[in-house]
């Protein structure tokens, strides 16, 4: 008999009516299969050409919140370091979540790869919208997150608490370790989460490295993570389509309008 923690792991799925219902009972749910082949080798490979020019050059970061470790690597705002990530921040299976869960228009608050390595510790526990007012009604935001290589429990996975999508904000930053369960997917999938869900990677203890590209897409009223006005290569906002422009902040609704217009 299946055990609770394996019980109540959302499976790998290709059905998104599915991975919804894992999403809003879960907080978490896999879409495997999301990026096709040809088009994960290419994000690998900028991915890892990125993380070492950051090391080479002396720009690579550990941010871990709440710990750096200097073995775990961050690279911030993918979207500026090669076209294809913006790929990934307009992705259909992307896309689909983000109206699902926070309708239309939504902003991109950040995009950062997590590259975990042999040694390399957990974050806190928290939730991505930690930083947002409580009582958490419903998400104010949802991580998609791109498996660049599997994720499994060995090399640093994902670890989440099922359920605490519904706990409102209680228990982050707490060692509630016995309760994680680690989101394991091969290579390709879209792990969703959405933002009050409790989780952390993975402590990474066989040596093999787990980058995970992580697109935290928020409610158009909180300011972004990333600060995309300063930040973002400009040939992004020249080149990039309308679902970018939105998603940036370049086609504001209510707030951040300019001279009461939505453009310049
Ligand atoms: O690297 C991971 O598995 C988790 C990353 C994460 O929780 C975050 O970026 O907020």
């Amino acid at each position: 008999m299946a055990d609770t923690a394996t019980a109540a792991r959302p499976q790998p799925t290709t059905d998104l009516d599915k991975a919804l219902a894992d999403l809003n009972v879960h907080g978490a749910c896999i879409i495997e299969n999301a990026l096709e082949v040809a088009k994960l080798a290419e994000v690998r490979t900028a991915l890892y050409r990125a993380a070492e020019a950051d090391r080479t050059y002396g720009w690579a970061q550990q941010y871990q919140y709440g710990g750096d470790d200097h073995v775990n690597q961050r690279v911030w705002n993918l979207p500026s370091r090669d076209p294809v990530f913006c790929d990934l921040v307009e992705h259909p299976v992307a896309m689909h979540f983000v109206k699902q869960v926070l309708g239309w228009p939504a902003l991109l608050s950040s995009m950062s790869a997590n590259i975990t390595a042999g040694g390399g510790q957990s974050m806190i526990l928290h939730a991505d919208q930690g930083y947002m007012p409580p009582p958490w009604s419903r998400p104010l935001g949802v991580n998609v997150a791109w498996c660049v290589d599997d994720f499994t429990a060995e090399n640093g996975a994902t670890c989440y608490i099922a359920g605490s999508n519904h706990w409102d904000g209680q228990g982050q930053g707490q060692d509630l370790g016995d309760k994680l369960v680690p989101l394991e997917a091969p290579a390709g999938s879209a792990i969703v989460m959405e933002g009050r869900l409790l989780h952390t990677n993975g402590v990474n203890r066989n040596g093999v490295q787990r980058a995970g590209i992580f697109s935290w897409y928020t409610l158009p009223i909180y300011l972004p993570q990333e600060n995309w006005f300063l930040s973002l290569n400009p040939a992004v906002r020249q080149f990039g389509s309308e679902t970018l422009q939105t998603l940036f902040g370049f086609r504001p609704q209510v707030m951040g309008r300019i001279n009461g217009l939505d453009r310049i």
